[in-house]
């Protein structure tokens, strides 16, 4: 048994929810306001099992594709983004949509479409069937083929090698995928890199955040859902960096004492869909048990923010007074 002074808790810091979760969370709280329920979601908003299910609660219907959607009605596309052909689709069904994907998701699809139109064969590091590779991938699925980490390397066929570019999912470890470029490179030297990082800046400041916290802590507890892949990234990172054990919960319930004895120091980060809430369940849960000494460890201050999606915006303006 631990004693209960020498117990704490190191809480990293950033953690939870990013500029484009608060945004995609917020448009569909602001539809439901404005249009009134139910406001169809094309796909989980964010990849949360309780901000699906409040919002489920509040009117939302949470749908796999847009043939789902009655002809006519309010559509929001997730966080994630979607492929053209979801925008064609939705636009034959005459379906009203809202665009919620992270602007630093859109920003991945422009250059997909930029080295398309040059001509590059793109190799596209991320997980095969993450509905963010199935968006990205869409934009030019002739030129685009995925490579899951850098065991795939050697299954990458390209035209010409002279002329291949790479692009990553925003939520992937950063370590295995510079390790995943570094075998890329070996084989293609020529391969160009994306103008600036895919890995988002919520990604990477969690990542680091957690690697701080984990080289102190026996044990990591990382708030996130099972299909969330930067939570699980966190899981992985927590690991590799001097925690005995990490795992991920949704709920603090789901925590199981065992994994606490001998434990002086507990690790609690969140992934970036995320609300601080159930950090806060966790939290309430470890200080019941003598973890009640908290201290946060910040890494890197966070101020990132933006704005609705235009279609909502638009809306606001012309319902708000002059
Ligand atoms: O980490 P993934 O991409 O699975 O998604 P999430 O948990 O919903 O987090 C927000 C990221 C959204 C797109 O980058
Ligand atoms: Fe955007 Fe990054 Fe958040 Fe994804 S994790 S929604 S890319 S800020």
């Amino acid at each position: 048994m631990t004693s209960t002074s020498e117990r704490r808790v190191l809480l990293a810091k950033p953690r939870g929810y990013c500029a484009g979760v608060d945004r995609a969370v917020q448009t569909v709280e602001i539809a439901l306001e404005k249009y009134g329920a139910p406001i169809y979601v094309r796909k989980q908003i964010v990849h949360n099992v309780h901000v699906v299910k409040t919002l489920e609660e509040r009117g939302a219907i949470f749908v796999d594709e847009t043939e789902e959607v009655p002809e006519g009605a309010i559509v929001i596309f997730s966080a994630h983004g979607v492929a053209p052909v979801v925008h064609e689709e939705a636009a034959k069904r005459n379906l009203r949509t809202i665009d919620a994907t992270c602007p630093l998701v859109t920003k991945v699809h422009k250059e997909a479409r930029r080295f398309a139109a040059e001509d590059y064969d793109i190799l596209l590091i991320g997980h095969e069937g993450h509905e963010e590779v199935i968006g990205t991938a869409g934009e030019a699925p002739e030129r685009i083929q995925l490579v899951d980490g850098p065991d795939d390397v050697e299954n990458v066929q390209v035209r010409d090698p002279e002329k291949v570019a790479w692009l990553s999912q925003t939520t992937l470890s950063v370590d295995e995928t510079m390790a995943t470029v570094a075998k890329l490179r070996e084989r293609f030297p020529k391969l160009v890199d994306p103008p600036s990082d895919d890995i988002c800046y919520a990604t990477q400041n969690r990542q680091a955040a957690v690697k701080r916290i984990a080289a102190e802590a026996q044990l990591v507890i990382v708030v996130g859902s099972t299909n969330s892949s930067n939570s699980v990234r966190l899981v992985e990172v927590a690991k590799e960096h001097g925690a005995d054990a990490a795992h991920l919960v949704d709920y603090a319930d789901q925590i199981d004492p065992a994994w606490l004895e001998g434990v002086t120091t507990v690790g609690v980060t969140s992934g970036a869909s995320v609300p601080e809430i159930l950090v806060r369940g966790v939290l309430d849960w470890l200080a019941e048990r003598g973890y009640d000494r908290v201290e946060e460890v910040e890494v890197v201050p966070e101020r990132m923010r933006f704005g609705l999606p235009q279609e909502l915006r638009k809306d606001l303006r012309a319902a708000s007074p002059a």
